[in-house]
């Protein structure tokens, strides 16, 4: 019997092998955190890799940017270039969706439960930052920053953020704020050895 002729032990010894090469190749995080002075919130910063090597697909799926309670939810969305948004409505009242920015576009308004799609594919100089506008209520503002690659995070509310995947090699680190800058910072980031780096944004 041909088929029990490799003994268990070698397979044991090759998944062994495959369990210790792997880590060497491994992508790790940049990690850090971001501070927003005279701020309340340190909140809804996009930390990010400004160009990494290769080119890359968008999510198969949409990603959803919701209208919730009459905000933009997340208030903050970053994504790879040629990324598809679902814009939801979550509130009983109608919603619109639009921006003022690069291209330029209006979605129309739209009642509680239906959506409409919009496909970020034409940002020339990354990163592009796209205000969400709705003219039904001037006081809503929502932002999608679109980005060459996926390596990003979005900081929470005390200023973490934490890239996570990031194939080693060195790069430069951005940051975008709605309001204000700071300048980006090099990294390299080693096989197995996590990255930190820190910024703080003068308002
Ligand atoms: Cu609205």
């Amino acid at each position: 019997m041909t088929r029990h002729s490799v003994p268990l032990g070698s397979v044991m010894v090759a998944i062994a092998l495959i369990g210790v090469v792997a880590p060497c190749a491994a992508a790790v995080s940049i990690s850090g955190t971001v501070k927003v002075t005279g701020a309340a919130s340190a909140a809804d910063v996009v930390v990010y890799i400004q160009q990494a090597p290769g080119t890359f697909t968008p999510p198969a799926k949409p990603i959803e940017m919701d209208q919730k309670q009459m905000q933009f939810i997340p208030r903050v969305l970053p994504v790879v270039a040629g990324t598809t948004v679902k814009f939801l409505n979550s509130d009983p009242t109608p919603h619109n969706v639009f921006s003022p920015d690069f291209e330029k576009y209006n979605l129309g308004t739209w009642p509680q439960g239906q959506n409409k799609d919009y496909a970020f594919t034409k940002c020339a100089k990354f990163p592009c930052a796209y205000t969400q506008l709705c003219r039904v209520h001037p006081e809503m503002e929502g932002y999608v920053v679109v980005l060459q690659n996926p390596y990003f995070a979005v900081t929470d509310k005390t200023g973490h953020y934490e890239i996570e995947g990031v194939p080693p090699g060195s790069y430069t680190v951005g940051v975008w704020h709605w309001k204000t800058k700071a300048q980006p910072k090099p990294v390299t980031v080693d096989a197995a050895k996590p990255a930190t780096v820190d910024f703080i944004l003068a308002r």
